[in-house]
C-alpha cells in the first residue's frame, strides 16, 4: 500500500515543476474515477494510472533521469491517527494498536509522555491561533517580534578562577575572541562571605572561582573593561550585599556612575536552600536583604538586572525540567511578592527580573520547556498582580547553560556533540543568552583552549548554519505545541503546590522541594548505573584502550593539548597555597593602609541597617546595601561586611538528610523495564545480569554484617565550602539501599569536625566526596588526623567526585585507598569497598 501521502494542491507544491503536474494529472483522474463510479469518489475504486512513458510529463528532470514510480492513488477522505496506529501495530507486528502505542510512548522521568507521532489532533487550534505570534503575550514563540533575525543571543560564558588578574586576562580575551557579555564565576571562600585568611577557608580560595576579599580586587578584575558598555552577570546569593558594593564602588572609582552600570546580579537566594547551598544567613533575613537591593537598584541603577531567578541548579541537583520550571517559576512569584512588601511598585521591578534556565540533553523537552516558561510566567504576573501594566513586566527574559551533569569524564570530547546539542535547543527554545560548558567539565575549570571550544560552538550555530533565521522555527509543529502544553502543565501543578503550600519562602524551610530534587537525582543515579539511561562512553560503548583525541596537539601557548598517547585532555591547574598566600598578603596590606575607625563606624552601620526594621522612621539608615557601599568606599572587606550581618542573622547551618528506597526501586523499575516488554534477549540477559549483581553486593554486605556483628558503617562527608551534594547524596541513597550503615556529615565540615565524627560513629569508611577541587589540601589533612586519632587508625578512607585520573596516585600516596572518579556505578564502588574492608578484616570487622 502506497496510498499514504496525500496530493497537494499545485498552488502549495513544495519544490512547482514535477509535484504540480503530478497533482494536476491526480485531480484530473478523480474527475474521471467519479464519473465512472456514479460519484462515489472512494479510493478502491480508482483504477490505477497507467505509467507514464519515457519522456512523459512525469519525468519532469534530465533527460536520462531514471522514470518516477507510478503515482499514488487518490484519497479525498484525510487519514485518521488510528489507520496510522493499525499500520504502525502491523509494521512492529504488535498484537494490537494499542500494544503498539504502548511500545510507541516514551516517558520521561517525570512521566510527561512521548508519543511517536502527532497529529492535529493533539493541539487545540485556538490555542495556536491565541499565541501565533512572538512579542505579544503570553510570549509562547518569544519575547521579541523579531528575536535572532535581528540581533543573536548574547554569547555569554561564565568564568573566573585564583585571582582577580588572572580572571581579567581571560575576560580579556573572551571579549575579543567573540564573548559579548560577562559572567563572574567566583570562589567559594567568597561566596560564603569569608575573606581569603579565613580558617574555614584554606582549601578553597580561588580554587572553584575568582577570589574577592575587598574593592580592590574588584577593580583589578575589571580592570580596562569598560563597565558602561560591557554588561556583567556575577553569581552571587550569599556575599550579594559586599559584592555588590564593591561592584558598584569600583565603577564609581572608575569613573562609571551606577546608573550606567549594565548587568545581572543572581541574588536568588531561594534555590540556595534547596540545591547551591551557598547561602550565608537564615531564609528569612535573606529575604530582606533581596528586598533592600531590589529597592537600591530601582532607585539607583536602573538598567541593571536585580534577580536571575534560576533554574539551572536545580536542572543540575537532579530535577526534571518541569520541576525545576515550576519551582523556578514558584521562586520568581515570591521575589515579586517581596518587593510588593518592601513598597515596590511591581512594574518597578519586574521589567528587571531575568530568568536561568539548564538545557540537558531531553532535546525536544528542553526546547518547549524555554516555550512554556514565557507562557507561564506571562499568564502568572497577570493573575498575582493585576495591578501590572508594563508589558515588559510579563516577559520572562532568559540566560541559559548547557548542562554540566550530561558531561562526562571518559571520552571528553563527546562532550562537545553534547553541548552543541543542548546549545540548539536553548536557541531553538528563544534564549537571550548562553554559556556552553566546555568538554573538561567533569574534570576541572575549563582552559583556555577549552573554553574557546565552548564559544566556538556557540558562534558556529550563530553565524555558521542559519538558525537565527527565523523566529521559533518549531512553532505550529504538532509535537513541540503538544509538548509545550505537557510541560507547561506539569510545571504549573509544581507552582500551584508551592502555593498553596505558602510560597516558597515556607516550602525552603519545610525542605520537600530538596527532597523532590534529591529523589529525582537518585532514581537517575540507578538508571545510568542499571543502563536504563544510556551515556555513551560511560555505560554503553565504553572504550577499551583509549584512542588519540582527534587533532591533537602537544600542549603549547594556545592552551590546547591533548595527550595522543592516553587520549586525555591537559588540564587546568590552579596553585591553592600561592593564591593564598597572594590573597592574605594583599589582605593584610588593605587593613594595614586603611583608617580602621572609618571602616568601624561604617561597620557598625551595616549591623544598625540589617537590625532595623526597613522603612521604620527611627532615624537609622534602613537599606543594608546602601550602608555596604559606605562600608566598601573606606575598604571594609567582604569578611567583615558579611559578619557585621551576620552578628544580627546569625549563619544558617542546614540539616542532612538520605534519601531511602529511591535508588533500589527506580534500579529495579529500569531493568525491569527493559527486561520486559518485547525487548531483545540479548537486552533481557543483561538486565538479569545488573539484577544478579545487585543481589551480589547486597549479599556481600548482608555477609560482613553477619561476620562483623554491624552493617559496614560509611560516614559521607563534605570538606570545606564546597556545596554540591549531588554526589555524596546519591552515594548515601545508594549505600544505604545496598545495606550500608550511612552517616551524613554537615556541609562545610573541616578535616578536625570530620575527623571527631568518624571516631563518635565508629565508622569503618568516611567516604569525602569532593567536586570543587579542594581534595588536595583538605583530604590528606583528614588523613593526617585520622591517622594520628585512636579509634581511627585504620578506618579506611575514600575519596570520590571531581579529581582529575592524575591526582589519583598522590592521594594513595597521602593514605586514601581507593578513588572513584565521575562515573562510577554504585554496586561497583560498594562492592569494592566491602571487598577492601573484609580484607583489612582485624579491627574492621568489630
Ligand atoms: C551539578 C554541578 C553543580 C550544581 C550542584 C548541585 C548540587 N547540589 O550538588 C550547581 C549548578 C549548583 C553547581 C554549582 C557550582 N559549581 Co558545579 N558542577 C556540577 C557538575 C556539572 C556535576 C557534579 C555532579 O553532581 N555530578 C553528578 C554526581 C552524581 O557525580 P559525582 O559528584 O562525580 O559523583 C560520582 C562519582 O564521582 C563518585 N563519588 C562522588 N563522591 C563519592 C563519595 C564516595 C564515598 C564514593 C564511594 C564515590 C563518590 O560516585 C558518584 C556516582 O557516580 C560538575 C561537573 C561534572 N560534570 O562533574 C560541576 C563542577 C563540580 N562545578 C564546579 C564549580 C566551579 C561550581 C561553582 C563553584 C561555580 C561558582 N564559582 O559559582 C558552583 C558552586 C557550588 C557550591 N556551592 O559548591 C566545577 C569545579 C571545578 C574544579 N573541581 O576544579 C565543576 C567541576 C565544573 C567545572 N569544570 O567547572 N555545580
Amino acid at each position: 500500500m502506497g496510498a499514504w501521502r496525500r496530493v497537494l494542491p499545485a498552488a502549495a507544491a513544495p519544490g512547482g515543476g514535477r509535484v504540480a503536474v503530478a497533482a494536476a494529472a491526480a485531480a484530473a483522474r478523480r474527475a474521471a474515477t467519479r464519473v465512472a463510479g456514479g460519484g462515489g469518489g472512494g479510493t478502491a475504486a480508482a483504477p490505477p494510472a497507467p505509467p507514464a512513458g519515457p519522456g512523459g510529463a512525469r519525468q519532469g528532470g534530465a533527460p536520462g533521469a531514471p522514470p518516477l514510480p507510478p503515482p499514488l492513488p487518490p484519497r479525498d477522505v484525510a487519514p485518521s491517527p488510528a489507520e496510522w496506529l493499525e499500520r504502525a501495530a502491523a509494521e512492529l507486528r504488535s498484537p494490537s494498536p494499542a500494544a503498539a502505542e504502548a511500545a510507541l510512548t516514551r516517558h520521561t522521568p517525570e512521566g510527561i509522555p512521548i508519543k511517536a507521532l502527532y497529529t492535529s489532533a493533539d493541539v487545540s487550534a485556538e490555542r495556536l491561533a491565541a499565541e501565533a505570534l512572538p512579542g505579544v503575550h503570553p510570549y509562547t514563540r518569544g519575547v521579541h517580534a523579531t528575536m535572532y533575525t535581528h540581533r543573536p543571543w548574547t554569547v555569554r560564558q561564565y568564568s573566573g578562577f585564583a585571582t582577580a588578574e588572572e580572571s581579567n586576562a581571560a575576560y580579556k580575551a573572551a571579549l575579543g575572541a567573540g564573548g559579548k557579555g560577562l559572567s563572574v564565576a567566583f570562589d567559594l571562600a567568597t561566596h560564603r562571605g569569608y575573606d581569603s585568611d579565613h580558617e574555614r577557608v584554606s582549601g578553597d580560595v580561588g580554587m572553584a572561582g575568582v577570589a574577592i576579599d575587598s574593592v580592590e580586587d574588584m577593580k583589578r578584575l575589571f580592570e580596562g573593561i569598560p563597565l558602561d558598555e560591557v554588561s556583567v552577570s556575577m553569581t552571587m546569593n550569599g556575599a550579594v550585599v559586599p559584592v555588590l558594593a564593591f561592584f558598584i564602588v569600583a565603577a564609581e572609582e572608575a569613573g562609571v556612575p551606577a546608573s550606567a552600570l549594565r548587568g545581572t546580579i543572581q541574588n536568588d537566594i531561594l534555590k540556595e536552600f534547596n540545591v547551591r547551598n551557598t547561602f550565608i544567613y537564615p531564609p528569612a533575613p535573606s529575604l530582606r536583604l533581596i528586598s533592600d537591593i531590589m529597592a537600591y537598584c530601582s532607585a539607583e541603577m536602573p538598567r541593571f538586572n536585580t534577580i536571575s531567578v534560576s533554574g539551572y541548579h536545580m536542572l543540575e541537583a537532579g530535577a526534571g525540567p518541569a520541576l525545576e520550571l515550576g519551582l523556578t517559576l514558584a521562586d520568581g512569584l515570591e521575589y515579586l511578592r517581596c518587593a510588593k512588601r518592601a513598597g515596590l511598585a511591581i512594574d518597578a521591578v519586574a521589567p528587571r527580573v531575568s530568568f536561568f534556565f539548564g538545557i540537558s540533553m531531553d532535546f525536544y523537552g528542553e526546547v518547549a520547556k524555554l516555550r512554556a516558561a514565557r507562557r507561564l510566567w506571562a499568564n502568572l504576573v497577570l493573575q498575582h498582580f493585576p495591578e501590572a501594566t508594563d508589558e515588559r513586566s510579563f516577559k520572562l527574559r532568559t540566560h541559559c547553560q548547557t548542562s554540566g551533569y550530561s558531561l562526562t569524564a571518559a571520552e571528553p570530547w563527546n562532550n562537545v556533540v553534547r553541548t552543541t546539542v543542548e546549545a540548539m535547543a536553548a536557541v531553538l527554545g528563544g534564549t537571550q543568552s548562553l554559556h556552553t560548558n566546555a568538554l573538561d567539565e567533569a574534570m576541572a575549570l575549563p582552559t583556555p583552549f577549552s573554553s574557546r571550544v565552548a564559544r566556538n560552538t556557540q558562534l558556529i550555530l550563530a553565524e555558521e548554519t542559519g538558525l537565527t533565521g527565523a523566529v521559533d522555527p518549531w512553532g505550529g509543529s504538532y509535537l513541540m505545541e503538544a509538548l509545550t502544553d505537557a510541560v507547561a502543565d506539569k510545571a504549573a501543578a509544581v507552582v500551584e503546590e508551592v502555593e498553596a503550600a505558602g510560597g516558597m519562602a515556607v516550602a525552603v524551610v519545610d525542605g520537600w522541594p530538596k527532597a523532590r530534587i534529591e529523589e529525582a537525582a537518585a532514581r537517575k543515579q540507578a538508571r545510568v548505573d542499571s543502563g536504563a539511561d544510556v551515556v555513551v562512553g560511560v555505560n554503553k560503548y565504553v572504550q577499551e584502550a583509549a584512542p588519540s583525541a582527534p587533532g591533537a596537539t602537544a600542549e603549547g601557548g594556545s592552551g590546547a593539548a591533548a595527550d595522543d598517547a592516553g587520549g586525555r585532555v591537559s588540564l587546568l591547574s590552579i596553585d591553592a597555597s600561592a593564591i593564598c598566600a597572594a590573597q592574605c598578603e594583599r589582605l593584610a596590606a588593605i587593613k594595614a593602609a586603611r583608617d580602621d575607625a572609618a571602616v568601624a563606624a561604617a561597620l557598625a552601620a551595616v549591623t544598625a541597617a540589617a537590625a532595623a526594621t526597613p522603612g521604620a522612621d527611627t532615624g537609622v539608615a534602613t537599606n543594608v546595601l546602601a550602608a555596604a557601599v559606605a562600608a566598601a568606599r573606606v575598604r571594609a572587606t567582604l569578611g567583615e561586611i558579611s559578619s557585621a550581618i551576620e552578628a544580627v542573622y546569625g549563619r544558617h547551618q542546614p540539616a542532612s538528610s538520605v534519601v531511602r528506597g529511591a535508588y533500589s526501586s527506580a534500579y529495579d523499575a529500569a531493568s525491569a523495564a527493559a527486561g520486559g516488554g518485547g525487548g531483545s534477549d540479548a537486552h533481557a540477559a543483561a538486565d538479569d545480569a545488573e539484577a544478579a549483581e545487585l543481589r551480589r553486593v547486597t549479599t556481600l554486605v548482608s555477609d560482613f554484617a553477619a561476620d562483623a556483628g554491624r552493617r559496614p558503617r560509611l560516614l559521607v562527608a563534605k570538606l570545606g565550602q564546597d556545596g554540591h551534594d549531588r554526589g555524596a547524596k546519591v552515594i548515601s541513597a545508594g549505600f544505604g539501599d545496598l545495606g550500608y550503615d550511612v552517616d551524613v556529615s554537615p556541609l562545610f565540615a573541616t578535616p578536625a569536625e570530620v575527623a571527631r565524627a568518624a571516631l563518635e560513629a565508629d565508622v569503618h569508611a568516611v567516604g569525602v566526596s569532593s567536586q570543587a577541587a579542594a581534595h588536595r589540601t583538605l583530604v590528606p589533612e583528614l588523613v593526617t588526623r585520622l591517622r594520628s586519632q585512636p579509634g581511627t587508625r585504620d578506618v579506611a578512607v575514600l575519596v570520590g567526585g571531581v579529581i582529575p585520573e592524575e591526582h589519583y596516585e598522590e592521594l594513595r600516596a597521602q593514605g586514601v585507598d581507593l578513588v572513584f572518579g565521575p562515573g562510577t556505578r554504585i554496586p561497583d564502588a560498594a562492592e569494592k569497598v566491602v571487598r577492601l574492608l573484609r580484607e583489612r578484616g582485624g579491627d574492621h570487622l568489630r
